[in-house]
């Protein structure tokens, strides 16, 4: 696909030429304007109803035996994820990087990452992806790039450089500034930047309209090269306004807002933003439209260990909260917790229930790669590291077929696709299930969350749209339990969905009601006949 390049404004003509020119030893960088190509969207409506998977490339596959996964390789096991019920890909920072990890310390918003291939092999990894009803949301940060980014290098090299404005520079170090507890400024010959997570990733100046329009044309090229969206790390962290200021300021919510205008121009494309600090807030269409539902992840995690007090916050929170949340039981990030498998001891009737309440609630379910396979942390110390080991494709990695950059899952052996694809009972199966479910049923995907209720650890809903009423009852106890159902339509009878067995079909009152059994720890969805 080739993308069409205009000239420059005037103003930033003269700034990309001042680049060039004063620094010829330095890579240049490509600031260009991007004019973004109006595209039919490729997916059928609704596909942002389904389950997205969040995949971190540089672990899924690789593709070429050097130990580093690739887009080659994802490609290749798309087929995998079409079968898994996978919806919508969220790859972690496929730019150019210079961390040679996690991808958040971008050096180039328009190239991709070398150890993952060209831009050749990420248009092929969408067309693919694309054919096989998949959408593809990349990882894009705008608070922050590399220090080795050229546009930093240019910043830093002198107060006179016509980058300077790039980021966020004060001559003298500013006093009273506690991040993380750490001090955000960093001082160098030429001044103190500013850096919020890590003295190589400086912030950018969002209040220079020329970032901006940089960032803005850097999205367009990812549109044109055929994106569905983007995740949007750190929008709390965008603008600051002093020491006591460094986070969620008001002016991160209407820029974003202003993004997803400008972008959306030709049709809605997925924008969903992370923010510890205020998910409910960021999914506003005032903001991002969607947003990560952290909270509610712990509130998952916790109830499928058994917790009275989280298992009434997941059956409550979309009650209030609006179904573009992105739901999610665990990700890269260490401190949104521990792969599912490893927050629930290995036990897998646990992981069952905690994943079943985000993959049938509403919301749009981000299942953690490998977190389908039950798969655990990887053999690492680095915790971090832990979260993002190769994934689990053979009893024997079936990663690389040379030497992986990280070691694998502690229970690579026992927990694997080629393994549990064999295994009617395995977590595959089970995750593999529910997806179905989502995918076939428009009421589990999209319809209205109606009457939850908890009794003793058992907690039921009911999702309800034009077309169809469905019933989930999830007992998180070890003891069985009941679901005592209201609201139902009188006389309506209940067919078992999940799991298949026989004889599973109940009768609703005159009165609209019915207690439902539940085995302990059990997941059970039922058909409503009216
Ligand atoms: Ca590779
Ligand atoms: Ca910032």
């Amino acid at each position: 696909m080739s993308i069409p390049v205009r000239t420059l404004p005037a103003s930033l003509a003269l700034a990309g030429a001042a680049l060039l020119g004063a620094c010829a030893s330095q890579p240049a960088v490509d600031v260009s304007h991007v004019r973004q190509i109006p595209q039919a969207a490729p997916l059928p409506a609704g596909w942002e109803h389904g389950a997205f998977m969040e995949v971190f490339v540089r672990s899924y596959q690789d593709s070429n035996g050097d130990g580093v996964g690739d887009l080659r390789g994802l490609t290749q096991r798309l087929d995998y994820l079409q079968a898994l019920g996978i919806k919508g890909l969220w790859l972690m920072p496929v730019n150019a990087s210079a961390d040679h990890d996690h991808g958040y310390a971008v050096t180039d918003y328009r190239a991709v990452e070398p150890a993952y291939g060209t831009l050749a092999d990420f248009d092929e990894l969408v067309r693919q992806a694309h054919a096989r009803g998949i959408g593809i949301v990349i990882d894009y940060v705008i608070n922050h790039s590399s220090n080795a980014n050229p546009l930093f290098v240019q910043s830093a090299s002198s107060k006179a450089n016509p980058w300077r404005d790039w980021y966020v520079w004060q001559d003298a170090k500013p006093a009273g500034w506690s991040i993380f507890d750490r001090d955000p400024w960093v001082m160098t010959p030429n001044g103190a930047y500013f850096a919020q997570f890590d003295d190589t990733m400086p912030d950018f100046n969002l209040r220079n309209p020329a970032v901006v329009a940089y960032h803005l044309d850097s999205l367009r090229f990812w549109l044109n090269h055929g994106v569905d969206g983007f995740r949007v790390d750190a929008v709390g962290h965008l603008f600051e306004n002093g020491p006591q200021g460094w986070s969620m300021q008001p002016e991160n919510y209407p820029f974003l807002a202003r993004v997803r205008r400008e972008l959306d121009f030709d049709h809605p494309h997925v924008m969903v933003c992370e923010s510890p600090g205020d998910p409910i807030g960021f999914a506003a269409p005032t903001a991002c439209g969607a947003s990560f539902a952290f909270g509610h992840s712990d509130a998952l995690v916790k109830a499928g260990r058994g917790d009275e007090k989280a298992i009434h916050e997941v059956a409550d929170y979309f009650v209030k909260a609006p179904d573009t949340m992105a739901t999610m039981v665990s990700n890269h990030d260490h401190f949104a917790g521990k792969r599912l498998w490893d927050a629930m001891g290995g036990d897998p009737a646990r992981v069952r229930v905690a994943a079943a309440a985000y993959l049938l609630q509403p919301g749009t379910p981000y299942v953690y790669y490998g977190e389908e396979l039950g798969m655990s942390a990887a053999a690492t110390e680095d915790a971090d590291g832990k979260l993002r080991g190769p994934m689990s494709w053979t009893p024997f990695g079936g990663f690389s077929s040379g030497t992986p950059y990280r070691p694998a899952s502690t229970n690579l052996a026992t927990h694997n696709a080629e393994s549990e694809a064999r295994e009617p009972d395995s977590m595959l199966a089970f995750y593999t299930a529910l997806l179905r479910l989502r995918n076939t049923h428009s009421s589990i995907a999209t319809g209205r969350y109606v009457a939850p209720r908890v009794d003793g650890r058992t907690m039921s809903f009911q999702r309800v749209d034009a077309n169809e009423h469905t019933v989930v009852v999830i007992n998180y106890g070890d003891a069985a339990g009941s679901a005592a159902l209201a609201g139902l339509p009188a006389n309506a009878r209940l067919q078992r969905l999940y799991p298949a067995v026989a004889g599973g079909d109940a009768a609703v009152s005159a009165g609209g009601s019915l207690s439902v059994p539940a085995a302990p720890l059990s997941v059970q969805v039922f058909l409503v006949s009216r």
